[in-house]
């Protein structure tokens, strides 16, 4: 069988703000997984639209489609095109689960959750000829899974070509995420077995690895015995996790110590009243500061993950937001205007309220506003949405955060990182284009080398700022960055929230 799978790119492929360096990142790790399943002597090919061209004109047995929100229309059109000669067409993915009646007008067959089981189902159902109209996740494991077909993997076309996934889902609940609309009916947060995961890295070739994990410290257990096979691999790598379990016991250090040297995490937002909101209920004025002192104690740099416009943001958020981060030495960060992907919570209740005020899917890409915010108007969230990108990534501010680490190597893998990734956009136009980005990948983990606590010695303390002018729960405007400062290792146990 001749078989073409297919992750469309998003719209914004033809705008002219299109930051290739983004999509250029990772290969399409959840398509490669699936390919896993088809047979020895089926023919398989996997074209990325955002790296790759798509050619229509061929005649494949079998299309597969993977569909994420901001790709939706592309995809549809890439499947009306097929099916109109005549061939089978198979859709999948996070927005098929959130809208299976939408992507089910453009599908011979659509699967909704994840496809580790169901699509394997498919296959053998395809086989006898009778493949039915939709398929539904419910069993849930990630054992005995062939190996990801990575040789279906253009590695030459990514920066980061050994991404990998160990563990799908997240203990949490936050109401905003994709999380519990992709997952339902069945167990929302799972692992791989650990020897499997440590075969999976060792079969990686190089050093730099990514976990795309939600939550690469979500399940103890799991995560101590993946860091403790992975030490003394030699690798370095990034991955994401909450909060909550950069505080909790030794699990951080150990993850350190098997080579991580980047973590994204999910501070959301800087007003404490949005997380009891939506289901996120650490205590920021304790917890955040003191993430980001055990970090950088660990010589881990920051990804800082932001939300702007939740219901308790006013006008003034972007600045706080903006300020926090770079007192804090965040080395880059995330923002996002908060986005009601359809089948969450967060969805639900906007659309009770009646505030979603547009359906169009290409928007739902985390920079358009398409709803109603409660405490300013568009116009204001979407300026200041720039408006912060443009401040946390000026020199200037890149300087002040990049001064906030306790050694001289953090400092100045800070500055290198936070600028190769903002500032130097058309030398990644040039290298893209002229498909060398292998090449970046070993200044990438030169970037990424151990820092250990040496020649500038002091304390963060030594740069915080004046005195606390308020002790309020509530982050008030003033106290906020400095209450947060003023958070010690000491403190740590202390501050420990409910997840
Ligand atoms: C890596 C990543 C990216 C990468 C690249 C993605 C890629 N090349 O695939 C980059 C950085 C480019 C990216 C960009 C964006 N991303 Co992104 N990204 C992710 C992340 C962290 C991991 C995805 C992944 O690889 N998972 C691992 C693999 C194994 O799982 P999978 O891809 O989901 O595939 C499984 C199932 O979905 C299913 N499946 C998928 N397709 C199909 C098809 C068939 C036929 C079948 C049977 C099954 C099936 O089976 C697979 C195996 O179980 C997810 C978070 C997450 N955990 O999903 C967010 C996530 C997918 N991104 C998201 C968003 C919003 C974006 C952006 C809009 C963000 C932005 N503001 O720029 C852009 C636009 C992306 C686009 N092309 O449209 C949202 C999507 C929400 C939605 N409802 O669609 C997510 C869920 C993050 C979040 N928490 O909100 N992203
Ligand atoms: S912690 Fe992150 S991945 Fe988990 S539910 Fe919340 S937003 Fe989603």
């Amino acid at each position: 069988m001749k078989v073409k799978m297919i992750l469309p790119a998003l719209l914004e492929a033809e705008s002219p703000a299109w930051r290739p360096v983004k999509y250029s990142l990772f290969p399409p790790l959840g398509l490669a997984s699936l390919a896993s399943h088809f047979d020895v002597d089926d023919e398989v090919t996997l074209v990325d639209q955002h790296v790759e061209k798509l050619t229509l004109d061929d005649q494949p047995d079998l299309v597969v489609i993977q569909v994420y929100i901001t790709n939706a229309y592309r995809a549809y059109a890439i499947a009306d095109h097929y099916r109109e000669r005549g061939i089978t067409v198979v859709l999948g993915g996070l927005h098929v689960t959130s809208l299976p009646q939408e992507a089910a007008l453009h599908a011979d067959t659509i699967f909704i959750g994840p496809g580790d089981s169901t699509f394997p189902e498919f296959l053998k159902d395809l086989k006898r000829g009778k493949p039915k109209h939709e398929y539904r996740s419910v069993a849930r494991s990630l054992d005995n899974l062939p190996p990801v077909r990575r040789d279906l993997i253009k590695r030459g076309l990514y920066l980061v070509p050994n991404s990998i996934v160990v563990t799908r889902g997240c203990p949490f609940h936050c109401s905003f995420c994709y999380k519990d609309a992709f997952f339902k009916g069945g167990r929302s947060f799972y692992t791989q077995r650990v020897d499997a995961a440590l075969s999976e890295i060792e079969r990686l070739p190089g050093k730099h690895l990514y976990f795309l994990d939600d939550h690469l410290l979500g399940n103890r257990k799991f995560s101590t015995q993946l860091f403790d096979g992975m030490k003394g691999m030699g690798r370095l790598f990034q991955g994401a996790a909450t909060v909550d379990s950069v505080l909790r016991g030794d699990l951080i250090e150990k993850a350190a110590d098997a080579g991580l040297r980047s973590l994204f995490v999910g501070f959301e937002s800087v007003n404490s009243a949005n997380h009891s909101a939506t289901g996120k209920i650490q205590n920021i004025n304790r917890e955040y500061s003191a993430v980001v002192e055990r970090l950088d104690d660990l010589g881990i740099m920051i990804n800082g993950s932001f939300v702007f416009g939740l219901d308790h943001d006013k006008p003034d958020v972007f600045d706080r937001t903006v300020d926090w981060a770079v007192s804090q030495g965040i080395t880059t960060a995330t923002f996002h205007i908060a986005t009601p992907y359809p089948g969450t919570e967060y969805h639900s209740e906007l659309d009770h309220q009646g505030r979603i005020v547009s359906q169009d899917w290409d928007k739902y890409d985390t920079r358009h506003v398409v709803f109603k915010p409660k405490l300013m108007d568009s116009e204001t969230l979407v300026n200041g949405y720039h408006r912060a990108y443009r401040d946390f990534y000026s020199w200037r501010n890149i300087s002040v955060a990049s001064r906030q680490h306790n050694s001289i190597k953090h400092c100045v893998k800070h500055f290198a990182y936070s600028t190769g990734w903002r500032k130097f956009e058309p030398l990644w136009d040039i290298v893209i284009r002229a498909k060398q980005l292998r090449f970046m990948t070993s200044v990438l983990e030169g970037v990424l080398s151990k820092v250990s606590k040496d020649n500038k010695g002091e304390s963060r303390s030594q740069y915080d700022q004046p005195p606390i002018t308020s002790e309020t729960n509530e982050v008030g405007l003033d106290s906020q960055p400095i209450v947060m400062q003023r958070l010690h290792k000491r403190d740590l146990t202390r501050s420990l929230g409910s997840p």
